[in-house]
């Protein structure tokens, strides 16, 4: 459907494996931490939204401010089994109730026709491919690394499964699922789910090569199970991504907390030694390039193996560090959240009818095109009939960039034009906010907050 009708096509939270990802209208997944872009995408250039199969819950829809409700932004068709579902939390503008199958093939009778721009559509790919590039990370073992060198190694239809955890933001970040149903994971968050559901795939089919990929916390709440694999001849690779921490949690401790830091790093056990006294043989990998033999080594043994991968706890994600999350700063390169406050002082009693158009006209166009708004404020003691406005971004480029679309942007040149009488002059001021403030990370918390 995606090829007869040039659409470009993307995965929702858990469910990466519906489209052989190497497919060139493919671009990416939309759930945690998902490629800034697609979500620019998304908010401001995306005008006919088709979702198939899929509710909306808080992790597709980052936590219900990709897609403005309870009317989306653009056009909005909703294909769902269920009748219950389809205008439960958007409002679609056709609700068809059908098996995504069923849909499928009635499109596929249908005559052909271009729904978006060949050029839309590699841009869309090219973004996800530059996305796959590992990034660059505290320590000697890099994760996006190792997860890009499983995915290149590993045959098609290898079936991953995971818990919960930052570690598994590496995965579904490096890992292009080639073949439908190789990712196991689950929707609810839960720890402990790999070990499990990696036996529950080996047997189902013996001959795939399966995957658990877990953090140290997340292995430990049920990798016993090592000795039902065992028992069942079962040889599964486990990746223990050991980071010695509950490093999630940490990471919110250290966010909201900096410095106080509570239960949440772990006393483990040898992993290999721990593997062994199950009769599952194993390694230790502390450097990127050990992995490439450990890695041979467990697909050669016949009774499963564990490679436990020490990392660095500065490593929290491909682009969070854990002093940088302390610190209150933004990714690995340290960047501090901007904020921008603009006052506009109005002739005397304009602000009602500013208010009301902005309301009416420019807030959403700004909103799409700028996206962080901190606030918007009239003033009411002290300097009168002004209004103060304030946004967020990631650094001076960035508000640049933003800035320049907004002013290039027809809709806003027609509004401004409007509003401009009532105006009489303009201040603004970079701020910086302190470590301890809001907006003063870009993190996936404030992603939750951010209403672009
Ligand atoms: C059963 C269960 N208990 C608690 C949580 C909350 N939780 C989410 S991630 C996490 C820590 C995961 O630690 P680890 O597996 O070591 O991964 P890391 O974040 O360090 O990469 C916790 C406690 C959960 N999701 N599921
Ligand atoms: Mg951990």
């Amino acid at each position: 459907m995606a090829e007869r009708f040039s659409l470009p096509v993307a995965t929702t939270f858990r469910c990466q494996d519906y489209i052989d990802n190497a497919h060139p209208n493919y671009g990416g997944v939309i759930g945690i931490a998902p490629l800034p872009e697609l979500r620019r995408k998304v908010r401001e250039e995306v005008d006919l939204l088709i979702t198939v199969g899929s509710r909306f819950g808080e992790m597709t829809t980052q936590g219900y401010t990709l897609i403005d409700s309870p009317v989306p932004q653009m056009r909005f068709v909703h294909v769902h089994p269920g009748p219950e579902e389809l205008g439960h939390v958007y409002a679609p503008d056709l609700s068809i109730v059908s098996s995504p199958a069923n849909f499928l093939r009635a499109m596929l009778a249908q005559p052909t026709v271009q729904v978006a721009d060949d050029d839309w559509i590699s841009g869309f790919r090219a973004d996800f491919e530059a996305f796959l590039k590992p990034t660059e990370v505290a320590g000697d073992l890099n994760m996006g690394e190792v997860i890009r060198h499983v995915s290149e190694n590993l045959p098609n239809d290898t079936v991953y499964a995971n818990g919960a955890g930052n570690y598994s933001v590496w995965l579904h970040r490096f890992h292009a699922h080639r073949e439908y149903r190789t990712q196991l994971a689950p929707t609810s968050g839960s720890m402990g789910y790999s070990v499990p559901a990696a036996i529950a795939a080996k047997l189902e089919n013996r001959n795939r090569t399966v995957v658990s990929v877990a953090g140290d916390g997340c292995f430990l709440m049920t990798s016993q199970e090592m000795a039902t694999a065992k028992q069942y001849g079962l040889a599964i690779i486990y990746l223990v991504v050991n980071n010695g921490m509950y490093g999630t949690i940490r990471m919110h401790q250290e966010r909201n907390h900096p410095g106080r830091v509570i239960s949440t790093e772990l006393q483990n056990p040898d992993f290999v030694t721990y593997a062994n006294s199950f009769g599952i043989p194993g390694e230790t990998v502390t450097r990127t390039d050990q992995f490439r033999d450990a890695l041979s080594r467990a697909q050669a043994s016949e009774d499963g193996y564990l490679i436990e991968l020490q990392v660095d706890p500065e490593a929290l994600t491909p682009t969070q560090s854990l002093s940088a999350a302390r610190a209150g700063r933004a990714g690995n390169k340290g960047l501090t959240m901007i904020v921008e406050e603009r006052i506009y002082s109005l002739n005397i009693g304009a602000v009602p009818l500013y208010l009301k158009q902005y309301e009416e006209e420019g807030l959403a166009i700004q909103r799409s095109i700028l996206g962080r708004m901190v606030g918007y404020f009239s003033t009411e003691i002290g300097p009168l009939h002004q209004i103060v406005h304030l946004w967020a971004y990631k650094d001076l480029q960035e508000r640049a960039e933003r800035r320049a679309r907004l002013t290039a942007d027809p809709r806003w040149k027609e509004y401004a034009l409007k509003t401009r009488d009532l105006q009489i002059s303009q201040e603004n001021k970079i701020l910086i906010p302190a470590p301890f403030s809001p907006w003063a990370n870009d993190d996936p918390a404030l992603d939750l907050a951010n209403n672009t």
